[in-house]
């Protein structure tokens, strides 16, 4: 089993543990078990490595199995018996990791083939969440983590808008209490500053009760991660880079330099623009933005507030929710485009199973994880995604995304279990997004969703390039905060009583954002996150919007594409599918620069494209702002 998000990576983590590491044995010396020494003095053979490597790839693939079934049906089903299962089958998968990690170090002093030495370096790195190996560790951990993830899923706030088109929400009780959808649409619709700061809040009166748990999960896993070899959690985690640990914090510095620019003219510009709309007292210029006001609940794409920063003149961006509205799209019919896409490039259709499988509407009757994921139950073809579709343009770019690990998943099938992963993680998020980006007007009126006659012209590029913009650039430092956050947790900068001020630090350092009001004393608001009560780690989001700019380039290019790269649309360009196919299928297999090179002919992570796609827009941003004081 694999699925992308890892709600309960305890388990599906030990399929993450395919990528090279050269760091576990640069950090602390692990402490080996008596037993793994004794063996490690009898001086294990390379048969038996292999032989070791054989039997555990057919105990992996087995439990991943059965771990598979059962989060699909804790996420789809989730009570005190479903959640008590995961908890069970995640103990186990710890267990197994753990194990692993530690036979596989029996290997340490022989010379293997590359290969070998590959795979036993994943299982060396063992899992994202690591038990340490004591009775009684792997259960508490994976329960923590069940709890935590449950507990999200099942947040509620009750609050009543006015908004009348919202209205529906209180059909049937009027008292209801809001899902994280509904709160969402609220966020996203609303323009009345005490609504959107009461919304906010109140979605983050579901974390502060995890925080306990958090902090014990927090204490098993840097003890799991330091028996591993590593000196916390975070260095475990910054390790799967196919390079050394430290190097990978430079590397992601590197990326942020570059793209930084982009995100400083955004800022200030929208903070004009809200200015323009809610005046001094809710947005002074010197300052950074209010959270609340940026149409997401936690300010990471800002889309939704495209009607109040949209450059002037005639409106020609094209409403992608009005389109499949108009064209009375339902959510199955929004999901079979997105497969069509990846039909059109020469990708096999998804097999009958994923439709009677998957999950696309949120249930009425029971409580689901709806956050959007990817799941590969057995490894081979029983792939599915479980989503709680809205039918608008957000979730006809995530169905996308969550079609993209599948198409992956599918296409590295015939790697060895230890291969069956994304080439890093940033690749595997980044699949789908980059189809994504060839969703243009162009596109659209082949669809049959846009009429050729309302193709905009060149004059509309900056209204698109904002609309991007918007959810793209805006996402880039968010990606960030949530994982130096846990990096400065997992190394201790941040204890329980710093987790929040912490936690706002950062989003302003890196966002230039700030809380709506002062914060409760017990507020908690990274788990009002679900990648952290969730267990996903979030860098890789950072890398994929990177990596899907490259991506997106490097198609455009081989598709002959002469026009700009935001007009470019390789739709039905076997050639490209092809290319990108061969980049699919080595899954983990080889270090991810070789990955990146057999699809974009270059080894290195780049911001250049994504500057380059939104080059005309920061020219534009450069004068708009020339006379604001920008920053904060
Ligand atoms: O969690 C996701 C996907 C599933 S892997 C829906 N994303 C991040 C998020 O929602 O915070 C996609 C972009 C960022
Ligand atoms: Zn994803």
């Amino acid at each position: 089993m694999k699925k992308y998000l890892y709600l309960a990576a305890a388990g599906s983590a030990l399929l993450m543990a395919s990528c090279e590491n050269s760091e576990q044995t640069q950090t602390t010396t692990p402490t080996e078990p008596a037993e793994v020494q004794t063996q490690a003095i009898a001086q294990p053979t390379v048969q038996e490595a292999k032989e070791f490597l054989e039997t555990s790839a057919v105990e992996i693939a087995d439990l991943s199995h059965k771990a598979g079934t059962i989060y699909w049906v804790n996420s789809n089903f989730i009570t005190e018996d479903t959640n008590n299962l995961a908890a069970q089958v995640g103990a186990e998968a710890a267990l197994l990791s753990t194990r692993l990690a530690n036979e596989a170090k029996r290997f340490n002093d022989l010379t293997l083939p590359a290969d070998m030495a590959r795979k036993l370096d994943g299982l060396k790195r063992g899992s994202n969440f690591p038990a340490p190996d004591k009775p009684g560790a792997a259960k508490e951990l994976a329960t923590l983590m069940t709890d935590l993830n449950s507990a999200y899923s099942q947040g509620k706030f009750a609050y009543k808008t006015d908004i009348a088109e919202l209205a529906k929400f209180y059909e049937e009780d009027a008292n209801a209490a809001l899902t994280l959808e509904q709160l969402s649409d609220i966020i996203a619709k609303s323009r009345n500053p005490e609504e959107l700061q009461a919304v906010w809040e109140g979605w983050r009166t579901i974390s502060p009760p995890m925080r306990k748990d958090y902090v014990r999960m927090v204490d098993i896993i840097n003890e799991g991660s330091r028996e591993l070899g590593f000196k916390d959690t975070g260095a475990l985690w910054r390790a799967g880079y196919d390079m050394p640990a430290d190097d990978f914090t430079k590397e992601a510095d590197r990326l942020w330099s570059q793209v930084k620019p982009l995100y400083d003219e955004l800022h200030c510009h929208v903070r004009a623009k809200l200015n323009d709309e809610y005046g001094d007292e809710v947005v002074p210029l010197d300052q950074p933005i209010r959270a609340d006001l940026l149409g997401n609940m936690w300010g990471q794409s800002w889309g939704n507030i495209y009607d109040l920063v949209k450059p002037e003149g005639e409106d020609v961006n094209i409403d992608v929710t009005a389109l499949l509205d108009k064209a009375g799209y339902d959510e199955i019919k929004m999901v079979k485009v997105g497969e069509e896409f990846f039909t059109s490039l020469g990708f096999d259709p998804l097999p009958d199973t994923f439709w009677e499988r998957s999950l696309f509407v949120r249930p009425k009757d029971r409580d689901v994880v709806c956050h959007a994921s990817a799941w590969d139950i057995d490894n081979e073809d029983d792939i599915r995604i479980k989503m709680c579709i809205k039918i608008d343009g957000e979730d006809f770019n995530v169905i996308h995304h969550e079609l993209g690990h599948n198409f992956y998943q599918r296409a590295y099938k015939n790697q060895p279990i230890y291969y069956k992963n994304g080439a890093n993680d940033g690749f595997h998020e980044a699949i789908g997004d980059m189809i994504a980006l060839s969703i243009t007007p162009d596109y659209l009126v082949k669809v049959g969703l846009l009429d050729a006659d309302d193709v905009p012209d060149a004059s509309a590029d900056l209204n698109i390039l904002m609309r991007q913009a918007l959810d793209k650039i805006a996402f880039l430092p968010f990606s960030l905060v949530v994982d130096q956050w846990r990096w400065n947790v997992f190394n201790g900068e941040y204890t329980s009583e710093a987790y929040n001020s912490g936690w706002w630090e950062l989003r302003t350092k890196y966002q230039g954002l700030r809380a709506p009001g002062d914060r409760p004393a017990n507020a908690f608001d990274p788990g009002a996150k679900f990648h952290i009560p969730g267990n996903t780690p979030y860098m890789r989001y950072f890398l994929a919007h990177i990596l899907q700019f490259q991506f997106h380039k490097a198609a455009c290019d081989i598709a002959g594409n002469e026009g700009p790269l935001h007009r470019c649309s390789i739709y039905g360009n076997k050639e490209v599918g092809a290319r990108f196919d061969t980049m699919m299928k080595m899954g983990a297999s080889r270090p991810w620069p070789e990955a990146l090179d057999a699809f974009t002919g270059t080894d290195t992570m780049d911001g250049s494209a994504i500057v380059e796609y939104f080059t005309p827009l920061i020219t534009y941003l450069k004068e708009e702002n020339k006379d604001r004081k920008c920053g904060w």
